[in-house]
């Protein structure tokens, strides 16, 4: 598996993200293009219990299908009893470190917001960084201040060349902004979740951006 190529359309979504049953969204959205999926169930809104396990489970058949690694949350013990491909943490999540040992060779996703966060994750032995957010977002609430693209420039620019996908706020039109900073991909919410027909054009624009900064 290449993870680099695997970041090129990362899919984060739970519940509460859409308008339709998710197992129905994420079936369009892979038979579009998806590469990668985060089951990212969080909020008010969110599940509890066994339904969280039950829809995991569901989301997880179906990344399978399409070969597509499924990623969780969060929620390590979660991931490790569905024997997930990987897990996606946060700096306010457990350590780096300690998630590490626990999974082994799965996926690590940790989100960054700076180069201190992007160089501490990597010698923590991340996989990959989520880098954002990139625009204004109204999907996380408790979002951290917009930095944009330049974020991840500076990044590359301190040489730290781990696969990395930008998020937050990113659509077909602004794509082009995050992958010429120097992302392998980008990662999206509302942009799949509530536009799902939306998945084509995105990964397109993904490609396109991709070759042209070649
Ligand atoms: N982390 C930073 S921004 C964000 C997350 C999970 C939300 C992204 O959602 P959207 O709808 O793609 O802006
Ligand atoms: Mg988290």
């Amino acid at each position: 598996m290449n993870l680099r190529k695997c970041l090129k359309l990362y899919f984060v979504m739970g519940s509460q993200n859409c308008e339709r049953p998710p197992a129905l969204v994420l079936e369009e959205a892979l038979s579009c293009g998806v590469t990668m999926f985060q089951f990212r169930d969080k909020g008010i809104r969110c599940l509890k219990g066994k339904p969280t396990m039950e829809l995991a489970l569901e989301l997880q058949h179906l990344c399978q299908k399409y070969s597509v690694p499924f990623i969780i949350n969060d929620d390590v013990e979660l991931a490790l009893l569905l024997n997930a491909d990987g897990v996606h943490i946060g700096q306010e999540d457990e350590s780096v470190k300690g998630v590490r040992e626990k999974i082994g060779d799965k996926i690590l996703g940790v989100s960054a917001h700076n180069v201190e966060e992007a160089r501490l994750a990597l010698e923590s032995g991340a996989d990959y960084l989520g880098v954002g957010p990139m625009f204004h977002t109204i999907t996380k609430n408790d979002c951290r201040i917009v930095k944009g693209p330049r974020v991840i420039e500076s990044i590359r620019a301190e040489g730290i060349h781990l696969p990395l996908v930008g998020i937050g706020g990113i659509h077909p039109g602004n794509v082009h902004e995050v992958i010429e900073a120097g992302s392998d991909g980008v990662a999206v919410i509302s942009a799949i979740s509530k536009r799902p027909e939306q998945t084509r054009s995105l990964f397109q624009s993904v490609e396109d951006s991709l070759l042209q900064s070649m």
